[in-house]
């Protein structure tokens, strides 16, 4: 394959820009897409060239295939990045991509498409020895069979849908009596939303951690894994806060898992950087959950462990060189840490908040990364996905990140809308947080909207209260939330966002 002499990149925000910046510094021109929602997004102003796809709502723009096809063709752009979200799983976009003879930045169809299905993924993962949890292997179409599978499974058992994500389409089953409800429930829930009632089962695994591997894999059959991502803390299947490593494995478990992920690429011929999902219980036992054929948002941990630039090895590997790190040259220095700034209201419910970013100053100094893909004084589309930016720390170890996190949170100022940040703060300073004795649980199960410091200042208060924590001398344990309420209240976001479709 020839060297890429120019890059369009089919996305937003600040993956977008982060994208750019690295072909930039290969020396790869740029082209950017924007709808026009994003006329004046930094993105735009960014790229060496830019085209307006069209109206707002993302079919008559990023999702918008023949679009994007004909704005490459329009510019010469030899290449696509996907990003993430949008096209960035769509099998049949990468087909388009490869037959319009351009180079598709990422997996080969094929890949994405088996993985996009957790049953096609369980079943080629099986090939290898990698540990999956209990359950079905197929999907089920005898519901006796079935109850008989989960009886001998043990309850409670966990409905899954095969074309599932984000946490759609899953149902907890605690007994049998409760079987058939939830089976119904399941099925229609994956035919409304991917249309496909295809659902599975598994054993529930009540308390996991969520851990997961960065891979790489080149086009002559060379795949390396890049370590871990802690990825526990988040609220109804939205990540919150990512870390690297994770404090919960040893270097042994590590070891193990790195090769798992690896023969899970393998398993579909993988090339392009991808992340293997695992769980892992209270016994350290993990299992192998899914594969995501696309660069995941909370790459900069990665990045910042390892010092490698995950764009730049998606470029080269899509220009067809082969990898040029080897395993055993790739070991972990220090410790990061990210947290998500979403435009959500977290002591009401974290209702997507819109407005403008009146006051936009972002944190710096030693350690700090931010990815952002805003400015002072624009707004907040409500087309999009509501995060602001991504807030990155790292430090020698864990201690030095989450004081460099607390630090920065402090300094940053948004106002205008209501952000996450707060949020971000009470994580940092929370005990199990800290004393990493968290699992995917953790939101649930200590958060509060009273738990939200009022303090804005410059961060006295809650840097005696991480210092405290990290002395091990006080408790911060909060009463768990019994139940999510509903917010009954339109928000103002979902009124516009409503009257704008
Ligand atoms: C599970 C599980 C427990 N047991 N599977 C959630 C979304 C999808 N990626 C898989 N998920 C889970 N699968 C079994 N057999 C718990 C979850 C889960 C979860 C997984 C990763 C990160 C956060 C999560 C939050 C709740 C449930």
């Amino acid at each position: 394959m020839p060297p890429i002499r120019k890059i369009l990149v089919a996305n937003r925000g600040e993956i977008a820009l982060r994208i750019m910046r690295t072909a930039r510094e290969m020396g790869i021109a740029t082209v950017a897409v924007y709808s026009e929602a994003d006329r004046t997004s930094p993105h735009v102003r960014y790229a060496d060239e830019a085209v307006c796809l069209g109206a707002a709502p993302s079919s008559e723009s990023y999702l918008n295939i023949d679009k994007i096809l004909k704005a490459c063709q329009d510019l010469h752009a030899d290449a696509i990045h996907p990003g993430y979200g949008f096209l960035s799983e769509n099998a049949g976009f990468a087909a388009r991509v490869r037959n319009a003879g351009l180079i598709f930045i990422g997996p080969s169809p094929e890949s994405i498409e088996i993985m996009g299905s957790k049953l096609a993924a369980k079943q080629a993962a099986s090939k290898y020895n990698i540990p999956m949890v209990p359950g079905t292997p197929d999907a089920i179409d005898d519901r006796d069979e079935a109850k008989q599978i989960a009886r001998g499974i043990g309850y409670p058992i966990l409905i899954k849908a095969s074309a599932g994500g984000g946490g759609k389409g899953m149902r907890v089953v605690e007994n049998e009596a409760e079987f058939d409800e939830q089976m119904d429930r399941a099925v229609s829930e994956a035919k409304a939303a991917f249309g496909d009632g295809s659902v599975f089962i598994e054993k529930y695994i009540t308390s996991p951690k969520h851990i997961e591997i960065q891979v790489l894999g080149d086009h002559h059959g060379n795949i390396i894994h890049l370590f871990e991502r802690e990825c526990s803390i988040q609220r109804r299947h939205q990540k919150v806060v990512e870390e690297a490593p994770s404090i919960s494995i040893t270097p042994e478990i590590r070891e193990e898992m790195g090769r798992c992920a690896v023969d899970v690429a393998r398993s579909c011929n993988y090339y392009g950087a991808g992340t293997v999902e695992f769980i892992m219980n209270e016994k350290k036992n993990f299992y192998f959950l899914e594969m995501n054929t696309r660069l995941q948002v909370e790459h900069p941990v990665t990045e910042m462990i390892t010092g490698v630039d995950l764009v730049k090895e998606m470029i080269l590997i899509a220009e067809g060189r082969p990898l040029a790190i080897a395993q055993e040259n790739l070991h972990i220095r220090g410790h990061a840490i990210e947290v998500r700034v979403y435009a959500e209201d977290a002591a009401n419910h974290f209702l997507p908040d819109i407005g403008t970013l009146h006051t936009y100053v972002k944190p710096d100094g030693n350690g700090v990364r931010v990815d952002d893909g805003f400015e002072q004084g624009m707004e907040i589309p409500i087309y999009y996905d509501p995060m602001i930016s991504k807030l990155i720390t790292y430090g020698e170890d864990r201690e030095t990140a989450i004081r460099k996190m607390t630090r920065a949170i402090d300094e940053y100022q948004i106002s205008g809308v209501q952000t996450t940040l707060s949020f971000c703060r009470f994580v940092m300073q929370h005990e199990a947080f800290v004393n990493g004795s968290f699992d995917t649980n953790f939101v649930s199960r200590y958060f509060h909207p009273d738990a939200l410091s009022t303090n804005t200042g410059h961060g006295e208060a809650s840097l005696a209260a991480v210092i405290s924590v990290l002395l091990n001398n006080t408790s911060t344990e909060q009463k768990p939330v019994q139940n999510e309420e509903v917010a009954v209240n339109a928000s103002k976001w979902k009124a516009r966002r409503f009257a704008a479709h």
